[in-house]
Order: C-alpha cells, then structure tokens, then sequence
C-alpha cells in the first residue's frame, strides 16, 4: 500500500493538551536522532513488546511476549484511550510519540533493518497521527511535499524514501503506530470512514517552485565550504532546499553526492556515498551506527 490519508480521528483539544504537557516530564528517547539535523528524533513509547518502555530502538524489544500498554500509557489516559479506540491491539506492536522541533531529517527507508525478525513480529505496517504540528511541519516522499494536518490517520510506505521537516519552533508531535505484518492492512484500524488508497491527496501537496540555474549552481558552490567539520550543516541546507524548490527526482541525495566530488576533503566522498547506502539501501541490524 502507497502513503495515503486513510481517516480523520476527532480530537478532544483539552484533554489532549493535558496528556501532551505531562508526556513532556517523561523520559523520552533520543534513538534515531542521526537521522536528523537541528535537534534531536524523540520518542517516547506506549505501547510495546512486553509493555516495557524500553530504549525506544524498535529492534531492542521482547518480542516473545505480548505487546501491551507501557507504564508512561499509564500516565496518559487520553493517549490510551485514542490508541485503544483507534488501532486493532491485536496486531499492533508498538506506538510511540515522536516530537521534533526545528529539524531536518535525512531522507531514508525504514523497516529494512527488522528484515531479521521473526515474520509474526515485524513491523510492516505504519500509521501517523499528527497530534500537534502546524503549516511549518511538513514531510517528504520520494520528490513529493506534503503536510498531514492534525488529528488526521495516514498510512505511511516506510518503505519509499521519505523524510520530517520542521522548520520553526513548534514541538511537534506524532502519534506513530507500527502493526504486525498482515496481508489486510486496511482492517488494522477500528475506526470508520477509511478511505482507499489513492495515493497523497493533491489538496496536502506543497507545490513548490522549480530549482532554478543559478539556484543550483550557488548549492554546488558550497562544494567549496563543504569538509567533514561542515558537513552536517551543508547536508542541513541541501535538505532544506528541497522543501523550498523542487530540484527533481533524487535531489537531496545526488546534489550531497554531487558536493562531496567537489570537496577538497578526502574523507568526504566516502562519507557521503557510506550515508547514502545506509539510509537509502541495505543496512541490517547488525549495521546500526554509521559514523
Ligand atoms: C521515521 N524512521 O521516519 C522513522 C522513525 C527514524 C526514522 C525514526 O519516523
Ligand atoms: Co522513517
């Protein structure tokens, strides 16, 4: 199934905020926060294999034992609510808040690296819930921008190179669902109103702008300021370059790659063509840190 808004959930506002102010006093997780520049990827989990809060690494859980609700659910009735009246908790192995704030992440495939686990228990299928975000909080797939507005259920192809872009301030946080896999993915939600898959609305595409010559040719210039001390801040501003313009198929990876042939720096180069490979292509568990 293709990334697609499936349903719209209603929220109830105060509630919501109450349960959203007191996660903020959990422990939240910094895993997968290489995948972003600017702040840091976090998580905090609600329900998981064996109802432990774990590390918040999904491939670091009991996955011999019974999902259930975590002790942080505890303390968020209405999140637990949601999630019970949302999501078939048969077939649902984790869900997770994830709040970011004025970030970019790394376009990526996910999923690949839970290729080893047993096929009962792993997680195939990913549904979002934005549950605080606003106009600057957009996501990418593949050469498409798009926002999911809040309180909104999307089913989400992790397995197309996609990305979050937070470009203010803003805590943004999403209610993510991981499933089972199962050869129904429509059924995984409780919820009615499902819609088909067809694919991103046009209505929540972002249109952007064609890159322009000059536009492309001052990004390749920063192939001169581009070292291994920089260059996490240049890879910062290929990505937001493509939320702004749309620079083709591929644009933040081969415009990186483009840049590291360019760089006086040696170790450049094959850093770059490293980070493209474990984010774009094959990586296992066994892979996990790529610097
Ligand atoms: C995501 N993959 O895109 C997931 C979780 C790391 C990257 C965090 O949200
Ligand atoms: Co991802």
């Amino acid at each position: 199934m293709r990334t697609h808004y499936v349903a719209t959930v209603p929220l109830d506002d105060a509630r919501l905020g109450e349960d959203l102010e007191r996660s903020l006093s959990l422990r939240w997780s910094e895993a997968y926060s290489d995948y972003i520049f600017g702040g840091s990827w976090n998580s905090c989990m609600l329900w998981a294999p064996g109802g432990d809060t774990g590390d918040g690494v999904v491939t670091n859980y009991a996955y011999d034992r019974p999902p259930a609700f975590t002790a942080y659910a505890d303390q968020l009735p209405y999140l637990r609510k949601l999630i019970t009246d949302t999501a078939d908790l048969d077939r649902l192995n984790f869900a997770r808040l994830a709040l970011v704030t004025n970030s970019v992440g790394i376009p990526h495939r996910d999923l690949l690296e839970l290729d080893d686990l047993p096929n009962q228990s792993r997680n195939a299928h990913r549904m979002h819930i934005p549950l605080a975000t606003d106009d600057n909080c957009l996501f990418t797939e593949g050469n498409t921008v798009y926002r999911m507005r809040q309180g909104e259920i999307w089913f989400l192809d992790a397995s197309v190179i996609h990305a979050v872009a937070v470009l203010s301030g803003i805590k943004r946080i999403h209610l993510m669902l991981d499933f089972v896999d199962t050869p129904d993915p429509g059924s995984l939600l409780t919820v009615a109103g499902g819609t088909p898959d067809t694919g991103i609305p046009a209505d929540r595409m972002v249109s952007r702008p064609a890159l322009t010559g000059p536009e492309r040719a001052s990004l390749l210039g920063l192939a001169d300021v581009l070292t291994m001390d920089t260059f996490n801040e240049v890879f910062s501003i290929v990505i937001k370059k493509h939320y702004r313009s749309d620079g083709g198929d591929d644009f933040v990876w081969s415009t990186l790659i483009d840049l590291a042939r360019g760089s006086a720096d040696p170790a450049v180069l094959p850093h770059a063509l490293k980070l493209r490979r474990y984010y774009t292509l094959e990586r296992s568990a066994q892979e996990l840190d790529p610097f």
